[in-house]
């Protein structure tokens, strides 16, 4: 019997597909782009067109499994449910009966969804009183430059860029990352669209576009500032908007009036003249629109230039138009029920302390002190993969081989994180259980229904919660919801949940040009350019330009700034283990120009060592344009065990955090190649 399913991509991109599922006598045999939903328009992206390669995968994990060899060794025992959450149970109820503190759950955006990212875990924990975990390691810089200054995760409509006159992709390769946007990028280009790239790589989308700025990491900020100094002296300003719908003009002139092109261009390593163009262009062309992405925020000044930015479309009145504006996410939109999933209440008064995830590495190498609270004893990871993905990861992997720390890992691979585990527990898959989900590339609520039945022994990530919360002896009617259940009260009454069912998505009801006449969820609801919150905390209330911590030339002997952007057939760490997908990136990769290359003796496909204080990585060097004198690219993100000397470029990233929202500064990191 075959069967066709509705789903939604769980994973952590800006595009949340909506699929179908093929399934035959209980199998799935293939998985595609649904095509009624017009934001995936029956297209999915490699990676998640081979989604039945990963969940049939020969190593996906089946069983619970308990650690036997050293901690690392990635040597388990199969054991049963009733074995791994009994014991589970108890050491954790140990570890609680000192300091529920000393536990730490650990999380990311594995799977995007509701119900099988934070709702029975999040109420887990804050009914044990767990610390609680800041999780940055993504978006939080540009998040919050960007609520700073149009108040929440909100801008365009992205189905209108297909109308704009000018597209800026800034700090985004989209044909990697947001491959649907690129489609309406190519739609606005064949009705004679210019397209602009700001990226430090020649990326695939740089390529692409008519032209490419090549500017040095961090310096964005640097750049929108100079752009705000043209508007300003040739007078490409809508007055009348920004007189009323934004607040801190005056301060916000005064600052730009400082960025001359010429200033800028020496800070950004760019012509003068392609800055003097740019802002003629944004200037004159309407609709102009900016395509922000994250990859511009990982760096100290992040905050800072994603503000900077997002001021852009005020000054020349873009917002006025649906097809202008800025859109870095649109997930503040979306009016999920947070609370309800995931039951803050449930800390009854208690206020636990916060860890970071970003500095996972240092935190885990604490001892217990006043400042910090106790020593983290117990860590629950679900949906993320930190030993791979976290910033210094020569700590970080210290930190998990502690034998003391008891570590329960929830994941459907054998990660460089499971290899760590005391215990590793089977997770479905997306194919396998109920989600909702919000996107933050487009604004439609996404449902995902069970394809097929949970393989081998694993069970939802809500199930595995709710099974611990009964051995803990929780009680209260929160831990025995069911999934289906779930999904209903993310949205409540606020969306049709039988349009869900029906179609596997619905549309959330939003003006066309959100902030045509102002009205933005600021405080003031206007856009504010200087921000009286910041002000208040200390801090400039007016964008500027951060420099690096780790500026290109301040060190002699870490002469090269290094990115680490995605690797296209991979998202983050997952899908490395893919093996077609793998077969298509080859190996790791450092992408080194020829002007940096040859003076070392570096040629294509040598084998080279990527090193600074914080450690060294072995990988094959790619002589190439697509990087620019000065910066490397290494591509990520590696698991490490599949390396070439099982580390990968997170060995060489720092723990420091950034300007606003305390992020990780990937793209902040100075270091020297040399031939291995
Ligand atoms: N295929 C694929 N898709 C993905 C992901 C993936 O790993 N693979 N990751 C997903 C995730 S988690 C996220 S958060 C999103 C967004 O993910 P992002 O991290 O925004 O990823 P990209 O779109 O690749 O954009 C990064 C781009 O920013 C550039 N960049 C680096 N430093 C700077 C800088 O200082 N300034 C500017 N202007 N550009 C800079 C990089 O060269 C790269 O081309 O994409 C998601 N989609
Ligand atoms: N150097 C460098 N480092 C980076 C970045 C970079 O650009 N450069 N990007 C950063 C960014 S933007 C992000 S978002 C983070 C991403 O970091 P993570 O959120 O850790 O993402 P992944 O590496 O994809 O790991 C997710 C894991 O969750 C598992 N998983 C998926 N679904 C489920 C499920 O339903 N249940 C359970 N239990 N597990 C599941 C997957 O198998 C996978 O191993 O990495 C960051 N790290
Ligand atoms: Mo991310």
């Amino acid at each position: 019997m075959t069967q066709q399913v509705l789903g939604a991509c769980p994973h952590d991109c800006p595009d949340t597909c909506s699929f179908v599922t093929t399934v035959q006598d209980g199998v799935a045999i293939k998985v595609q782009g649904n095509p009624a939903h017009r934001h995936t328009d029956g297209a999915l992206c490699t990676k998640v067109s081979r989604y039945t390669e990963r969940t049939y995968h020969p190593e996906r994990v089946l069983y619970p499994m308990r650690r036997t060899g050293p901690k690392g060794s990635g040597q388990f025992e199969r054991v049963s449910w009733e074995t791994a959450l009994t014991d589970i149970a108890a050491r954790l109820a140990a570890v609680a009966q000192r300091d529920p503190q000393a536990i730490l759950p650990y999380s990311y955006a594995g799977t995007m969804g509701l119900v099988q990212g934070e709702s029975i875990a999040a109420r887990f924990f804050h009914k044990l009183g767990a610390s609680l975990l800041d999780r940055t390691i993504c978006a939080t810089a540009g998040g919050e430059g960007l609520t700073q200054t149009l108040g929440g995760k909100v801008g365009m409509r992205v189905e209108f860029f297909a109308e704009s006159r000018l597209i800026l992709i800034w700090g985004s390769n989209s044909i990697a990352s947001n491959l649907h946007f690129w489609r309406l990028a190519q739609e606005a280009k064949r009705n004679g669209a210019r397209l602009v790239c700001i990226d430090p790589r020649r990326s695939e989308t740089a390529e692409k576009c008519h032209e490419h700025i090549a500017l040095r990491p961090g310096t964005d900020a640097a750049l929108a500032l100079a752009l705000m100094h043209e508007l300003i002296v040739h007078d490409w300003l809508d007055h009348d908007y920004i007189a009323r719908h934004t607040v801190g003009w005056e301060a916000l002139r005064e600052r730009a009036l400082q960025w001359p092109p010429a200033r800028a261009a020496q800070v950004c390593g760019v012509p003068e003249e392609q800055i003097v163009n740019l802002a003629r262009d944004y200037g004159t062309t309407r609709p102009a629109a900016i395509r922000l992405n994250y990859g511009m925020q990982r760096v100290r000044g992040g905050g800072n230039a994603a503000r900077a930015v997002a001021c852009l479309p005020a000054l020349t009145g873009a917002w006025r138009h649906r097809a202008g504006g800025v859109l870095l996410s649109s997930s503040g939109l979306f009016p999920v029920d947070k609370a309800a999933l995931q039951r803050p209440d449930l800390l009854a008064g208690r206020q636990p302390r916060t860890i970071n995830m970003s500095t996972i590495g240092d935190d885990l190498l604490r001892d217990g002190s006043a400042g910090f609270g106790p020593k983290i004893e117990a860590l629950v990871v679900y949906n993320s993969n930190p030993v791979a993905v976290a910033p210094e990861s020569g700590k970080v992997v210290r930190g998990f081989a502690r034998e003391d720390l008891f570590t329960v890992v929830l994941e459907h691979f054998h990660t460089d994180t499971a290899d760590h585990a005391d215990y590793l527990l089977p997770a479905t898959t997306q194919l396998e259980h109920w989600d909702v989900h919000l996107a933050y590339g487009h604004t439609d609520v996404l449902l995902n229904r069970p394809a097929i039945a949970p393989l081998g022994e694993s069970r939802p990530n809500t199930q595995i919660f709710r099974e611990l919360a009964a051995r803990m002896g929780f009680s209260e009617p929160c831990f025995t919801q069911d999934d289906e259940a779930l999904c209903r009260m993310a949205y409540g009454d606020r969306v049709d949940f039988s349009e869900l069912l029906a179609n596997g998505f619905a549309t959330l009801a939003l003006p066309d040009a959100p902030y045509a006449e102002g009205g933005f969820p600021t405080p003031s609801g206007k856009c504010e350019f200087f921000s009286e919150r910041l002000a208040q905390q200390g801090l400039d209330g007016l964008p500027d330009h951060l420099p690096n911590y780790e500026v290109a030339g301040s060190d002699p002997r870490h002469p090269l700034a290094m990115i680490s952007p995605p690797a296209r057939n991979f998202l983050n760490s997952s899908f490395v283990n893919v093996k077609s997908l793998r077969d298509i990136e080859g190996e790791p990769v450092l992408e080194i120009c020829e002007v940096d290359a040859s003076p070392r003796g570096i040629t294509s496909g040598a084998v080279v060592r990527v090193f600074n204080d914080r450690g060294e990585y072995r990988v094959r060097a790619t002589v190439s344009q697509r990087a620019r004198p000065g910066v490397v690219n290494g591509l990520g993100i590696w698991w490490r065990k599949l390396g070439l000397d099982g580390t990968n470029v997170n060995q060489l990233t720092s723990q420091k955090l950034t300007d606003l929202g305390r992020g990780p500064v990937f793209y902040d990191c100075l270091v020297e190649v040399a031939l291995a």
